[in-house]
């Protein structure tokens, strides 16, 4: 697929504030600081559309992108912070549970993994998630370019063992655009 253009449409922080219109939705999910803004970014070409920062929580709402006016891109607030507090840590589980699990016209959840650390629990709690409630989703190995030789056969392996339904796994450097391409052209078929 091509992104002819990106915008901003809403952020909301509870599940009664998602947007009415009925648009396809491919979903970003993934631990926090794993790259979930910046892999939007580097896909619509876009560097200040999703905001990004070095300290992970960043994110803290559901943001909606508007793709060439056919579908939505959601970036979603990171999981497996540990500073946050138990108290929001619950209430963020809960919203991002409740709309992955309800929402109708998801298409495809990607899952982001940090390529330097493949076998984290959280992110294996949210691949038997994905599986429980049937999602389609496909994982994305995030800042490849940090990766030596050696790990990122390792990286890859440990990703496909654990993940019986995966669609499929891209590696990808947000800073070389590695995956770019591979990655737009699996969107496109979940965006039909
Ligand atoms: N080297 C390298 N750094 C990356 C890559 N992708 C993201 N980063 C860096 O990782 C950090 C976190 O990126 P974000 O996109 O803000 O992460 P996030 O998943 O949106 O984080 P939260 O919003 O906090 O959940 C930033 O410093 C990015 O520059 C990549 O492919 N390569
Ligand atoms: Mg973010």
């Amino acid at each position: 697929m091509k992104i002819r253009n990106a915008r901003f449409y809403k952020s909301v922080s509870t599940i009664d504030q998602l947007p009415e219109e009925q648009l396809p939705e491919i979903v970003f999910v993934g631990r926090s600081n794993v790259g979930k803004s910046t892999l939007l970014n580097s896909l619509t070409g876009r560097k200040g559309l999703a905001k990004t920062s070095s300290t992970p929580g960043k994110t803290q709402l559901i943001n909606y992108f508007v793709i060439n006016d056919t579908c939505f891109f959601v970036d979603l607030p990171g999981y497996g912070y540990a500073k946050v507090d138990k108290g929001r840590k619950y209430e963020w589980g809960k919203l991002l549970g409740d709309y992955v699990s309800t929402r109708d016209n998801i298409c495809l959840v990607i899952l982001l993994i940090d390529s330097r650390h493949p076998e984290m629990e959280s992110d294996h709690h949210m691949m038997d998630f994905l599986e429980y409630h049937r999602r389609p989703y496909g994982i994305v190995l995030t800042k490849y370019d940090k990766l030596k030789q050696k790990e990122k056969a390792r990286a890859r392996l440990a990703v496909k063992t654990y993940s019986s339904e995966s669609k499929f796994i891209v590696n990808y450097s947000a800073l070389s655009g590695q995956g770019k391409e591979e990655l737009l052209e699996k969107l496109a078929k979940y965006l039909g």
